[in-house]
């Protein structure tokens, strides 16, 4: 954004700013969706947690309110309301110039990372009124705005007051974002996440639509983060928790000057299979990884081999790879990083890219997870040999799934599973998986699809649970090996989206419990084995009809209905006789009627499948797994974001 410098012009530039915003929301908070508009609410948090890291106040409460506005309070030092050198107050330069935020604030991490930081300014361009109220020096001053801060009142003195802090109140603009509604979870699972990273720091969340209201303060962060993921599982040990600082060099036109990082992590061990690292910098979530993570696996896998070395675990020769020896883990890696030496990658900014931090992480905990494997001799050795254990298995269900395709070969089988029926074209940029509940419903669904494109793989009974099932025996589970096979990309750390045969992955059941079950079996194997497939968006739901309605008029003609409100709609609106019939499932459906309802391309309804917490999701699927169907429904309806298909 150009700034124009010019004093006289300072008013003009500011509102040709917030004009932008509203021009190009997606420039500044990437999507006008549910996720830009909870994206408002992370930007105003953001400042008063930058507040707290920079000493000022612990306590942050977010409040829904009835209209769902949002307000934010925290007991910082409050904004400062005197003039600023511009002539204006500094309460309104702060809401009304983009990027004004930060320059006033001199804590050493910022929260901002990636998209976040833009500034609370364009909240105040995306909302319909905001307010914010300061309680400094024994007053209390507000300022409020209107019309994506087109109309700004002047700083007025509302009363006196001992406390200090800032209350921000906005209200998103409807003529925005394609939704107002805010969503309870998403908001706590963010802000229980800022708690878990800062210690001490106390985070409340209030919800004035029904009263529901929670706190969250935790005086061991991230390890406290680390036993609240694995919470349900079968622990090998407590909670390890390692920190140090690093001194990188920074090189700035040649000069040099140092500048800390500092590494934390927390780490446990579970009795499964699966490995679950979640990464931060300055607070703010890597979902791509990067140069702290790669350090940390880097670490990890020397100080194991090193350890098992030195006490004669294994032969010189024999090294211990980093999956095998990652099989259970679940850890937390936080760095806070000055911005001088802030990188960061890939289109969604998501991924670390500073190389200092790589060296940071892996010098740190190299250094501090050796001595603990000398004081646990017990747990190293055990973990050691679990993740020998793991390599053997790896290499045995490889094995027999070599064999497999072999014998098939032999016998001279086009596929490996007599069950999938494959698509006769080959083209990976539009060709569909379905994934069938039964094998009825999967035989009306092989006969009806359009073959040229969609392949179907009807699943007989339960899908298995890949949360509790050893990867070897997953692995040997045909509707699992069926599944990685036809998908053709690997799977675990060797999944390669780009080897993925299938633009689509269609998984449909009927619209029961049973079916709501068998959608977070795949789900939760997906997620474990193929998470990029989850993450590319090339999972969906078919939404097959509630209702089959017949008009029995001079000719015959039959409708569907997908919710109630439509089947009403359609009978009080029919001029004839009617029949109408329930599906309970998808066998009820012949081929054509599948086909026209739920397959066609045409005319079906699909929902994109996007997990929105990956790790909120990670620690409840064991759960979920033993829960009744109503909590899962709950669980699929608060967790995993539906989008409709627009084809
Ligand atoms: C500028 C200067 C100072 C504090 C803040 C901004 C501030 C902003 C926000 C936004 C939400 N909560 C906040 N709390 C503080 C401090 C100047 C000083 O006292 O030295």
């Amino acid at each position: 954004m150009p700034q124009v410098e010019n004093y006289n012009d300072e008013s003009i530039t500011v509102l040709e700013g917030l004009e932008h915003v509203r021009k190009r929301p997606g420039m500044y908070i990437g999507s006008t969706d549910e996720r830009g508009l909870h994206h408002l609410v992370w930007e105003i948090v953001d400042n008063s947690i930058d507040e707290a890291l920079a000493g000022y106040g612990k306590e942050i409460t977010v409040i829904i309110n009835e209209d769902n506005s949002i307000t934010v309070e925290d007991n910082g030092r409050g904004v400062p309301s005197g003039m600023h050198k511009t002539g204006k107050n500094t309460m309104e330069i702060i809401y009304t110039k983009l990027n004004a935020g930060g320059k006033f604030n001199s804590s050493a991490y910022k929260t901002s990372g990636g998209l976040h930081g833009v500034g609370a300014s364009v909240v105040n361009a995306l909302s319909t009124y905001m307010v914010v109220t300061s309680y400094r020096d024994g007053k209390i001053r507000q300022i409020r705005f209107k019309n994506g801060g087109k109309e700004v009142s002047e700083v007025e003195d509302i009363g006196e007051t001992k406390k200090t802090g800032t209350t921000v109140t906005f209200k998103p603009d409807p003529t925005i974002f394609t939704t107002t509604v805010y969503n309870y979870e998403t908001i706590k699972t963010r802000i229980r996440e800022s708690a878990f990273l800062i210690k001490n720091l106390k985070m409340t969340l209030k919800d004035r639509r029904n009263n529901k209201s929670e706190s969250f303060v935790y005086e061991n962060g991230i390890s406290e983060y680390v036993a609240f993921l694995t919470t349900g599982k079968n622990a090998i040990h407590n909670v390890a928790y390692f920190e140090g600082n690093y001194a990188a060099t920074v090189d700035e036109n040649g000069k040099t000057s140092n500048s800390d990082i500092e590494v934390e992590v927390a780490l446990q061990f579970v009795d499964s299979y699966t490995e679950t690292i979640i990464s931060f910098v300055n607070n703010v979530k890597t979902p791509d990884g990067g140069t702290h993570e790669t350090g940390f696996r880097t670490s990890l896998t020397k100080a194991f081999n090193d350890y098992a070395h030195k006490n004669r675990l294994i032969k010189d020769s024999v090294f211990l790879e980093g999956t095998d020896l990652r099989a259970g883990l679940t850890a937390v890696v936080s760095v806070r990083i000055g911005e001088k030496l802030l990188e960061f990658e890939g289109q969604t900014k998501g991924k670390l890219g500073t190389p200092q931090a790589k060296f940071a992480v892996d010098s740190v905990l190299t250094e501090k997870l050796g001595y603990f494997l000398m004081e646990n001799k017990d747990l190293a050795e055990r973990l050691v040999k679990k993740a020998l254990k793991e390599a053997e298995a790896r290499k045995k269900a490889r094995e027999a799934r070599e064999q497999a395709r072999m014998d098939k070969k032999d016998k001279g089988e086009r596929n490996i599973s007599d069950k999938l029926a494959p698509t006769s074209e080959k083209n990976k940029e539009i060709n569909e998986l379905y994934l069938v509940e039964g094998d009825s419903a999967g035989g009306s669904a092989k006969k009806g699809r359009d073959r040229r494109f969609q392949a179907i793989l009807p699943l007989r009974g339960k899908v298995l649970n890949t949360e509790k099932a050893t990867a070897e025996s997953a692995l040997n589970n045909e509707e699992i090996s069926t599944m990685i096979y036809t998908i053709g990309a690997d799977y675990g750390v060797n999944f390669d989206l780009k080897k993925c045969n299938y633009k689509k992955i269609i998984i449909m059941t009927d619209a029961d419990d049973d079916g709501a079950h068998i959608q977070v079996l795949l789900l939760t194997f997906f997620f474990r084995y193929m998470r990029p497939l989850v993450e590319d968006g090339r999972i969906y739901l078919a939404l097959p009809p509630l209702f089959k309605i017949t008009k029995r008029g001079k000719k015959e003609e039959i409708l569907y209905a997908w919710t109630n409100e439509e089947k009403d709609k359609i009978l009080a609106e029919a001029k004839c006789e009617t029949i109408l019939q329930r599906y309970k499932g998808l066998g009820e459906m012949n081929a054509e009627q599948l086909w026209d309802t739920t397959m066609n391309p045409e005319t079906r309804t699909l929902v994109k499948v996007s997990i929105d917490d990956l790790s909120e999701a990670e620690a409840q699927i064991e759960t979920l797994m033993g829960a009744d169907s109503a909590r899962r429904r709950d669980w699929i309806d608060n967790h995993v974001s539906f989008t409709l298909e627009e084809e």
